[in-house]
């Protein structure tokens, strides 16, 4: 039991989605801020709605690292533990698409999340 029990606040943080959604806020530009630990993005989930313009500020929490999403074109430069940098662009598209960490090995190694944009 006590095992079973320490299982379970082990895997929640690990396993845990991590949301940010801004679908019911008003006006046309979203701030959203993104943070890394380790090789993990909070969020991994950002659901925004079609035509918002999205300001995405990354703060890198340590090791080198970038913040990357193809279908949009836009990427933050590769930061240094502890920098942040800021990437503008604006959801012209619906679907779900990946965001991940181009350095090396990070995206296979679970840097990612999902950009939902809803219509
Ligand atoms: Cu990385």
């Amino acid at each position: 039991m006590v095992i079973a029990i320490m299982a379970l606040v082990v895997a929640v943080p690990l396993f845990a989605q991590n949301v940010v959604d801004v679908t019911g806020q008003s006006g046309s530009v979203k701030e959203i801020e993104v943070s890394s630990t380790g090789l993990r993005f909070s969020p991994n989930e950002i659901r925004v709605n079609l035509g918002d313009t999205l300001r995405i500020t990354y703060r890198n929490g340590g090791g080198r690292h970038d913040w990357v999403i193809d279908e949009f074109d836009a990427a933050t430069p590769v930061i240094a533990g502890g920098q942040s940098a800021t990437v503008e662009f604006v959801a012209d598209r619906a679907g779900t698409f990946e965001f991940y960490c181009s350095v090396s090995g990070h995206r296979a190694a679970g840097m990612v999340g999902a950009l939902v944009v809803v219509e």
